[in-house]
This record gives structure tokens, C-alpha cells and sequence, in this order.
């Protein structure tokens, strides 16, 4: 039986109603048909099956292991301690007792069951969140700088974060009206979507706000970026806008590539929101909707010139851009441990393996740990893109209780063992959860690590920060196609080798090593390393040293890499390759 396109589903699901009611009431099997799995993507959820148990019940003739993911929107990553135990208590009662923090400075909860999926929804809101438009052809959850040490401007980063979050929302009062029995409106369906229209998006749109000299946001990987730049009295005079990052990419189709965003211009902080709107009405009006791999807003671009659609956002906006303002940024990682922010509260970043938070029987009880810590914590929580946590706001006083707190839960294990390599690295989730994942990511990056350290050792290149990033197919959801070492799936136990990305999310890197194995990997890294650690220049970092030395070159697609971190790039210019 052939199913509507994706473009059909979204006209005719009566914004994003469809069937769902219905669907959730069938008790007869624990799937949703084929149009409400697509629907359901703009309230949160994906409908997904164990992958660990897929052979075995198709052996013994049930149907898959049907779970749901459900996403949390979360603007900028901030939660209050309530919030946490009360996604805790989620996790543990309808979920399978972990919390995952994503690359976009949220959480998902994995194996919820179709029959639990409203009460785990009315639970979300009872603890005051929401998924809408966390998943689906949206404005997807914003992401905000989450360095602590300015916390005046991290409050506004947030706040921008929120505010951007609230105005790209979808007006459709669907999600209250499945999930929360909210009366229906009075003509169900016509809702009126000032920004999105009738079909939403062609695909997702993604929005990040940077704050340098930390790119832990990883902006150029974002359909938009702002790039706050500050006055000279350290108040912010507005931002660097950026368009057109993405990483999703597939293997051997020269079509489908990631692409670092490129730098049009700036806008004052009045004019954010009518550029962002253009950018997102110009994609919505000339993005690709007939084929979904090429719908993202950076195809958009790169098939009308970047010039062409820069002019469209001007003129939708009712403004000229001004030229970009220099900017430089550091690097696109965490800082771990205690800082000080400036309003003289500390805050304490934790490394979490792979952003999951579990209590792993090798006696790491971080599910228990963050929830007692929960329990006591005065300040905030915040999640970063690289999948960590930051416990916020802790007055002075309060240190020494969160510290005994982060001991006695061996929260501190990923920060004190190991290597810098593997306190930043970034793994998705992949199996067994991720339908398109084709070879392991999270679970396989300790094992990795277990190959790589000993390496890193050898080469004196332990306390090296350097950029690893896997992915377990293509999509890129952990931004491997920025790391300096990428691993991306390509079949169980083989990966595509990616080098030369640099450590400020600035360049993207090549395809050195197609479809090989992890001992081919280490026999391609061994030597590489080596060179690094005796022929480095002072400061080098190893994917600049990759292209120092003409290792790798850029890739083939077109980059826009930006090569200098100090020049704001004008619009439409296309960046030069080479290294920095
Ligand atoms: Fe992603 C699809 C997980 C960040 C690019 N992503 C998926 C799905 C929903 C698989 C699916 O479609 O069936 C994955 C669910 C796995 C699971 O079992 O939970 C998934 N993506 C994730 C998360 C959880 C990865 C993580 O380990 O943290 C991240 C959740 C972010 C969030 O909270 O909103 C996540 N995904 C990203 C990012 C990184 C980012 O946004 O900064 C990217 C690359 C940036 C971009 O969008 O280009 C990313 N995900 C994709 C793509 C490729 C999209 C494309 O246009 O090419 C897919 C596939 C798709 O959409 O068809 C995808
Ligand atoms: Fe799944 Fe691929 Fe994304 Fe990993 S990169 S979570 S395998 S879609």
C-alpha cells in the first residue's frame, strides 16, 4: 500500500490533528498508523522499536517492541530543580529509567508505550514543560549559550532563546486538545498559522545563539545563527546573523552534504525577530517539497544563491543588513568544573557519558546522584549541546554539599578519569532506539575511548583537547562533520573515518577512511597522532595541524568553512578554503 507524502499528511491533518486521538486509543496494537507517526513527530514524540529485540520477535511473529521517544522543548537548556525531579519521576515511572541529554540542550525519554504516552504527556506539563514542535517541519528547540561565566548575558541569551522559541511556535491548539483534553476550538482544524501556513516547513529549521569567544552551541550548524556581538561597555549591541548550517549529509550521495552556515550580516537586537522570521517565511516558500533529503534551508541557499535569498530575507524584513561585526571564537566546547559567574553564584559543569543519565550498574548511580542533587540545589540546571550538565547558580555557601553530593554519586568519574578527549566527546544516541541508525554511536564510544587513550598516552596527548564526535549514520546528529576525529556509522562495527574539522566549529572536515573498522581506524589515527605530538606548532590544535601539514584538504561539497575566526564574512561571499 503506498501512504501519502509527508507534504499531503501535513495539509490534511487539520494542523496537525490527524487521526491522533484515535490512533492512541487503539488497544489492539502498540504502533500508530503511518500518517500519525508522522504527525505526532510536531507534538515531541517518534514512534521507534527496540532494535536489540527486533530479530527475536520477528522470530517468534509479534509485532516490533513499539516505544516512543518524547522530547522536551527547552529553550536554551535552562530547568529548575522541580522540573528535573519531575522528568525524574517520569523517567522512572513511564520510561525506561534514564534521562538522555541531546545535542540541542534538552532531554529525551526513551520507551514510553503507546498506552502511557498521554499520561507521560499530562506529566510533562504537569511539570511545567512541553514538546510542542520539539521533533517535526518546525522551529525546532533554540539553542543558547550556556558558558556561566557572563551570567548577565547568558540571562539574556536565555531569554532570547525563549522569546524566539514562543514566536516560531505553532499556533494550532492541537497539542493541548490531544494531550491535555483541552476543549476543542470552536472549528478544529482552521486554525490560522501566520508563519508556517498550511503544509508548516518543507523540514526542520534550527536556530542557535552563540555568545563568543565559546561556540559550545556550535552555531554553524544551525539553519540560523546569531552571533551576539557586544559594545564596548559589554552590553550587547546585537548579533552576527549566519544562515544555512546542517549536517544531515548521506553516504555516496554527492547531493546531500553538511554545510558550515555562512555570515550575511548583523542586526540590532529590534531587528532579530523579522530576520529570523524571513528566513524561516523564505524557506518555507522556496524550500524543496518534493524530495525531503534535499528540503533543508541550506540546499535553499545553495540552490538560489546565497546573494538571492539574502536579498528576500532583506526585503521581507524591511531592512538592509549592516555589514558583520569581527568576532572570534575559541573553541566549541565545555568548560568542566567550578566557575565563578559574575553575579558571584558558582557553577559546576559535569561531563556526562554521552549525554545519558542513568544509574549504570558499573556503580555510577548519576540518575540517583542529579536527583538527590535536585533535591537540595537552589539554582538551575543547564543543559549543554555537548550533551553536559551544568548545576547553576550555586550559592558559595552551598558548594561543599554539592561536591559530597557529586562524590558519593561518582557524578565526578567521567571528569576526574580519562582523557580531554573523552570529557567532550559526543556520541548520539543511535542503537538500540534510533530506527536510521546503522552502526552503534553512545554505546560504542566507551569502548573507543578504551582504544584511543591508551593512544593518546603513547603520545603524551592525554590532557589535549581534541574534538571527537560519533554518529551512528550520516544524519550527524552528534555535528560529527565538525569534530577534528568524526566517526560515522556505516554498517555494524564500520565507519566512515572524517579528519580536519577544527576545535571552534568553524571548519568542516574530510572523508579520510570509508566503510573501515575500528582496527583500521586506529592504524590510520596511530601515526597521525604521533606526527601531531612531535611536529606540533605551540598552541596547534589537531585538526588545524591536519591541514597544516596536508593531510587533509577541505571536502568536495561546498564548504563555506570559515577559515578566519576573526573577519566578520559578508553575505553571500563564498568562504576561501585552506587552513588557518
Ligand atoms: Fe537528530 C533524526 C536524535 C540532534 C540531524 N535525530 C533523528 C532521529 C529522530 C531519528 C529518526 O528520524 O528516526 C534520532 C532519534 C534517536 C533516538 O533514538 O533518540 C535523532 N538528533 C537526535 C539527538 C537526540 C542526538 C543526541 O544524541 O543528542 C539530538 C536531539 C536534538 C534535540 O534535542 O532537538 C539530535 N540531529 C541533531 C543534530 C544536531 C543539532 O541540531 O545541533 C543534527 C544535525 C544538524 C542538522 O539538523 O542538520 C541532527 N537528526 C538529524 C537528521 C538529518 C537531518 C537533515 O536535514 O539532513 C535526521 C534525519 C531526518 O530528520 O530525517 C535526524
Ligand atoms: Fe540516529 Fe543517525 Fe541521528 Fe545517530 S546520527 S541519532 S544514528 S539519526
Amino acid at each position: 500500500m503506498s501512504h501519502p507524502s509527508v507534504e499531503t499528511i501535513k495539509r490534511e491533518s487539520r494542523r496537525l490533528r490527524g487521526t491522533l486521538l484515535d490512533g492512541l486509543q487503539d488497544a489492539t496494537t502498540g504502533s500508530l498508523g503511518f500518517e500519525d507517526q508522522r504527525t505526532i513527530k510536531f507534538h515531541g514524540s517518534y514512534q521507534q522499536d527496540d532494535r536489540d529485540l527486533r530479530d527475536e520477535r520477528r522470530r517468534q511473529k509479534l509485532e516490533p517492541a513499539h516505544q516512543f521517544m518524547i522530547r522536551i522543548r527547552a529553550p536554551g537548556g535552562v530547568f529548575t530543580p522541580q522540573q528535573w525531579l519531575g522528568l525524574d519521576a517520569i523517567a522512572t515511572t513511564h520510561a525506561n529509567h534514564s534521562l538522555r541529554v541531546t545535542t540541542r540542550q534538552t532531554f529525551q525519554i526513551h520507551g514510553v508505550i503507546k498506552r502511557d504516552l498521554k499520561a507521560t504527556m499530562a506529566a510533562i506539563n504537569a511539570a511545567t514543560m512541553d514538546t510542542i514542535s520539539a521533533c517535526g517541519d518546525v522551529n525546532r528547540n533554540v539553542l543558547g549559550a550556556s558558558n556561566p561565566l557572563q551570567s548577565r548575558l547568558h540571562a539574556q541569551v536565555h531569554d532570547w532563546a525563549e522569546r524566539l522559541s514562543a514566536h516560531f511556535k505553532p499556533a494550532t491548539r492541537a497539542y493541548y486538545e490531544i494531550w491535555l483534553d483541552e476543549e476543542k476550538v470552536a472549528e478544529s482544524g482552521v486554525e490560522v498559522e501566520p508563519i508556517y501556513g498550511d503544509a508548516y516547513l518543507p523540514r526542520k529549521f534550527k536556530i542557535a545563539v552563540a555568545v563568543p569567544p565559546y561556540n559550545d552551541v556550535d552555531v554553524f550548524a544551525n539553519d540560523l545563527g546569531l552571533i551576539a556581538i557586544l559594545d564596548g561597555r559589554g552590553e550587547l549591541a546585537g548579533f552576527n546573523v549566519a544562515i544555512g548550517g546542517g549536517m544531515g549529509a548521506s553516504h555516496g550521495i554527492k547531493e546531500h552534504y553538511p554545510r558550515a552556515a555562512n555570515v550575511i550580516g548583523f542586526v540590532t537586537p529590534e531587528q532579530v525577530f523579522a530576520i529570523a522570521e524571513a528566513a524561516i517565511t523564505v524557506q518555507r516558500d522556496l524550500g524543496d517539497r518534493e524530495e525531503r533529503k534535499h528540503a533543508r534551508f541550506k540546499y535553499t541557499i545553495d540552490d538560489h544563491g546565497s546573494d538571492k535569498i539574502v536579498s528576500m530575507m532583506e526585503e521581507r524584513a524591511g531592512f538592509k543588513l549592516a555589514a558583520a561585526h569581527p568576532y572570534r571564537f575559541e573553541h566549541n566546547g565545555d568548560r568542566f568544573g567550578w566557575v565563578e559567574g559574575e553575579d558571584g553564584r558558582w557553577h559546576l559543569t559535569l561531563s556526562l557519558p554521552s549525554g545519558r543519565i542513568a544509574d549504570f550498574p558499573d556503580g555510577r548511580p548519576l540518575l540517583t546522584g542529579l536527583r538527590e542533587i535536585a533535591k537540595v540545589h537552589q539554582g538551575e540546571f543547564r543543559m549543554t549541546a555537548n550533551q553536559n550538565v551544568i548545576i547553576a547558580g550555586v550559592p558559595a555557601s552551598e558548594r561543599t554539599r554539592i561536591d559530597a553530593l557529586v562524590v558519593q554519586y561518582a557524578l565526578d568519574r567521567e571528569n576526574n578519569a580519562g582523557t580531554a578527549i573523552a570529557r567532550s566527546a559526543v556520541a548520539c544516541v543511535a542503537l538500540p532506539t534510533c530506527a536510521l541508525a546503522m552502526a552503534e554511536a553512545e554505546r560504542y564510544l566507551p569502548t573507543f575511548l578504551a582504544v584511543i587513550e591508551p593512544l593518546l598516552g603513547k603520545h603524551g596527548l592525554r590532557e589535549q583537547p581534541i574534538v571527537l564526535r560519533i554518529s551512528g549514520c550520516p544524519n550527524g546528529c552528534s555535528r560529527p562533520y565538525l569534530a577534528e576525529i568524526a566517526l560515522i556509522g556505516r554498517a555494524p562495527g564500520r565507519y566512515n573515518l572524517f579528519l580536519g574539522g577544527d576545535h571552534r566549529g568553524m571548519r568542516l572536515n574530510t572523508l579520510v577512511g570509508d566503510n573501515i573498522t575500528e582496527a583500521q581506524i586506529v592504524a590510520t589515527l596511530d601515526p597521525l597522532l604521533g606526527r601531531y605530538a612531535s611536529e606540533r606548532e605551540v598552541g596547534e590544535h589537531f585538526g588545524d595541524f591536519l591541514h597544516r601539514v596536508g593531510v587533509v584538504a577541505l571536502p568536495p561539497y561546498p564548504t563555506h568553512a570559515l577559515v578566519s575566526a576573526s573577519e566578520g564574512t559578508t553575505r553571500g561571499q563564498r568562504q576561501p578554503g585552506g587552513s588557518t
